[in-house]
């Protein structure tokens, strides 16, 4: 049986910034933008979110929420810096280590694991936990068990510094309460259309016959059943599986001409549109990255009626998220086009957080080590 964990640093942003400046420490701390300049917040620390700031809300929403919030810049390079550190104690632990993002990553540590010997999975994530700490200063969230998913969710479930370990045979009794919209490949849309149902709990969910599976999802019947059955035999990926197609430029000077921010969105949305034809994969997901004069980061993206790789349908939904983005004095730094949510299956395996056609979720995907860039 295999033992996985998966593994989530906490406030990532914010605790970089806390261990660089002791002054932050303590204290609410929002990473991002300014408010003035229509700025996002990019995480918040422990400290701030009881006052309800999150991730991707508007910076002047989160002041207003929490006006003693010390505001600080994102440095994206001492973020990469210390996601390095943190990737470099995992592989210590084992070699079958697949990253998501700059702070999250699952690990395979089944060869770690010798009951017989007393190498307990609780054990070694507890090890993992204490190394981080010990050589990065930060913590990390750790949720263990047989299945990628399930050591997701459970990463999840005692943040900040949690540990939640979920022994094989209870997969089922540990999902049974949680809300559907966490089980992988339950959007927020599912999500709704199964609550107006009357499945509110993956329990309620486990609990339907196969052919209400069959009629709901259609292909994806069994492998949603599967999941939330608690079953799911899915490896940890140590190859970079292609989950994104990107190009971004940055501008010598600050663009705010419309005319000019359309032909450079053209030229990035061919682009990608040829390495997708390049590497035969057809995406539904497009996505436009935004940097502002104030080095405000942020992304739109919405989803295509179906995949592909054409370059005018591509062109035309990311002229139409950025469009929505435009004001008067707004400039831009950086314009990027992205396409994911590949037709291979791959939207099976979309995380909750993938919030579809929602314009108002930051996709992290961004800072993805394994979006492609353009040859
Ligand atoms: P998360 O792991 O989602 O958030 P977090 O580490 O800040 O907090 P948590 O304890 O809940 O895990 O994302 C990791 C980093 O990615 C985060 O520190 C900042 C960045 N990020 C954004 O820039 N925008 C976003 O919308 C999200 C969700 C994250
Ligand atoms: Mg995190």
């Amino acid at each position: 049986m295999a033992h996985i964990i998966h593994a989530d640093l906490d406030a990532f942003y914010a605790t970089v910034e806390q261990l660089d400046n002791p002054e932050l420490r303590g204290k609410p701390v929002l990473v991002g933008g300014r408010p003035e300049s229509r700025g996002v917040v990019a995480t918040a620390s422990y400290e701030a979110r009881p006052f309800g700031v999150h991730s991707a809300m508007p910076m002047r929403t989160a002041v207003r929420l929490c006006p003693q919030g010390i505001i600080v810049r994102p440095r994206f390079n001492r973020y990469r810096e210390m996601s390095r550190l943190v990737m470099d104690v995992f592989r210590d632990f084992t070699e079958i280590v697949e990253p998501l993002s700059l702070d999250e990553a699952y690990l395979d540590i089944s060869e770690a694991v010798n009951e017989a010997e007393g190498r307990w999975p609780l054990g070694v994530a507890l090890e993992l936990k204490r190394r981080v700490k010990e050589e990065t200063g930060l913590t990390v969230s750790v949720g263990v068990s047989a299945s990628k998913y399930v050591s997701k969710i459970a990463s999840d479930l005692q943040k900040p510094d949690g540990l939640v370990v979920v022994p094989s045979g209870d997969e089922t009794g540990f999902l049974a309460p949680l809300a559907v919209g966490k089980l992988w490949g339950i959007g927020p849309k599912t999500a709704e259309r199964l609550n107006a149902e009357g499945v509110e709990t993956i329990g309620d969910l486990a609990s339907k016959p196969t052919d209400w599976f069959a009629r709901v999802f259609g292909q994806r019947a069994e492998s949603v059943r599967l999941r939330a059955a608690g079953q799911d035999n899915e490896p940890v990926h140590t190859e970079r599986v292609t989950k994104s197609v990107s190009s971004e430029t940055t501008f010598p000077d600050d663009i705010g001409d419309t005319e000019e921010l359309h032909r450079v969105l053209d030229e990035l949305a061919s682009g990608v549109s040829g390495s997708l034809e390049g590497k035969g994969l057809q995406g539904r997901t497009v996505t436009v990255k935004m940097r502002l004069a104030d080095f405000t980061t942020f992304s739109r993206q919405s989803t295509l009626p179906r995949p592909s790789n054409d370059v005018d349908p591509i062109r035309e939904l990311a002229w139409r998220l950025l469009s929505a983005e435009l004001t008067a004095g707004r400039t831009f730094r950086l314009l990027g086009v992205g396409v994911s949510n590949f037709s291979d299956g791959e939207e099976e395996r979309q995380l909750p957080l993938t919030l579809e056609g929602d314009f108002s979720a930051v996709r992290r995907e961004w800072w993805l080590p394994e979006t492609t860039p353009l040859p």
